[in-house]
C-alpha cells in the first residue's frame, strides 16, 4: 500500500501517515483528521510510541466491559476507518458488537464511504446510515445517531471523540471507553474507561483481550471492570509523558 522502505527506522510511523493520507484522498478521512493525527503523534512520541502497562491493564477492562454489555456499540470516524478499518471490525466480532458510523464533521457522502470501506474490510452491517435518534443536548448535527445503535446502546467504544460528545454521552448513562493518546482530553476524562495508547495498538489490543476472556463468567468480567480505575491509569499516562523522552523514539 506504500512506498515506504521496510527497513527505515519510522516505517510503522511513515505507514500510518500514509493510510490518513490515502484514507482523505479517497474521502473517508477529513481534513481535520491530518491535523488531529499530529497532534495524536506529538502524545505518541512522549509516551515511547508503546502500550503503557497501565494502558494494557485499561484495555483488559474494555474488553471485560464489552463482553458483559448487553448492547455494545463501537463508533467509527474518518481516522478510524482509515487507520485500523480491519482490526475495528474484528474487534466488533471478537465482542459482538454493532459499528456505527458517527462523525464529528458528518456529511452523508463520507458516512456511506466509509460503510462501504468497512463492509470491504469484512463488516456485515454497519449502523449509522439512519439518523434517526439523537444525543440530547447537542445541536442538531452533531447529536444524530441511530436510534438501534448509539442511542440504545448501554456500553460506547468512542475512540477519539469530541469532548461535547463524550460528556452528552456520558449524561445519556452510557459507559463510556474512550481511546486517545492526550491524558489530558476531555473524552479521555469524561471515560469509565480511557485507553491512553494509539488506537493503531489498543484496538487489536482490546480484540486480544476479549478472546483472551472469551470463557469468563459474567461474574469474572464484572469483577474485572469493576477493579479497573480510571483516574489511575490516566495519571500513570501522565506521568510517563512527563518522564518521557522529547527524542523521536526508535522502532523496533
Ligand atoms: O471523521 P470525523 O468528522 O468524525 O472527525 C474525526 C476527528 C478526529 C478529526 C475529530 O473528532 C477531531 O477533530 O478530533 P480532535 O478534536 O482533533 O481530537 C483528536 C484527539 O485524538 C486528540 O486528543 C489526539 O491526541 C487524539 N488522537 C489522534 N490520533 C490518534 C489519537 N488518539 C489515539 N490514536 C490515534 N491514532
Amino acid at each position: 500500500e506504500t512506498e515506504v522502505p521496510e527497513d527505515h527506522p519510522r516505517y510503522a510511523s511513515l505507514v500510518t501517515r500514509h493510510r490518513i493520507e490515502a484514507g482523505v484522498e479517497k474521502g473517508i478521512t477529513s481534513k481535520q483528521g491530518l491535523i488531529a493525527q499530529g497532534r495524536g503523534e506529538a502524545f505518541d512520541y512522549l509516551l515511547g510510541e508503546r502500550t503503557l502497562p497501565s494502558a494494557d491493564r485499561a484495555a483488559r477492562a474494555a474488553a471485560a466491559t464489552l463482553l458483559a454489555a448487553d448492547r455494545p456499540v463501537i463508533s467509527v470516524n474518518g481516522n478510524v476507518a482509515a487507520l485500523a478499518p480491519a482490526e475495528t471490525v474484528e474487534l466488533s466480532e471478537a465482542v459482538d458488537a454493532d459499528l456505527e458510523v458517527n462523525l464529528f464533521n458528518h456529511t452523508d457522502e463520507r458516512a456511506r464511504r466509509i460503510a462501504d470501506h468497512l463492509r470491504e474490510h469484512g463488516a456485515d452491517e454497519v449502523k449509522g446510515l439512519a439518523g434517526d435518534g439523537e444525543i440530547p443536548g447537542l445541536d442538531h448535527a452533531r447529536g444524530v445517531v441511530d436510534a438501534d445503535g448509539i442511542e440504545a446502546a448501554d456500553v460506547v467504544v468512542v475512540p477519539l471523540e469530541d469532548g461535547d460528545r463524550a460528556a452528552a454521552l456520558d449524561a445519556m448513562g452510557k459507559t463510556e471507553i474512550v481511546i486517545d493518546l492526550n491524558p489530558g482530553s476531555r473524552s479521555p476524562r469524561t471515560a469509565d474507561v480511557p485507553i491512553i495508547d494509539n488506537l493503531i495498538r489498543a484496538v487489536p489490543n482490546v480484540a486480544d483481550h476479549a478472546r483472551d476472556l472469551a470463557d469468563a463468567s459474567p461474574e469474572e468480567l464484572r469483577g474485572i471492570g469493576d477493579a479497573f480505575d480510571a483516574d489511575e491509569a490516566l495519571s500513570a499516562a501522565e506521568t510517563a509523558i512527563r518522564e518521557g523522552s522529547l527524542e523521536t523514539p526508535d522502532e523496533p
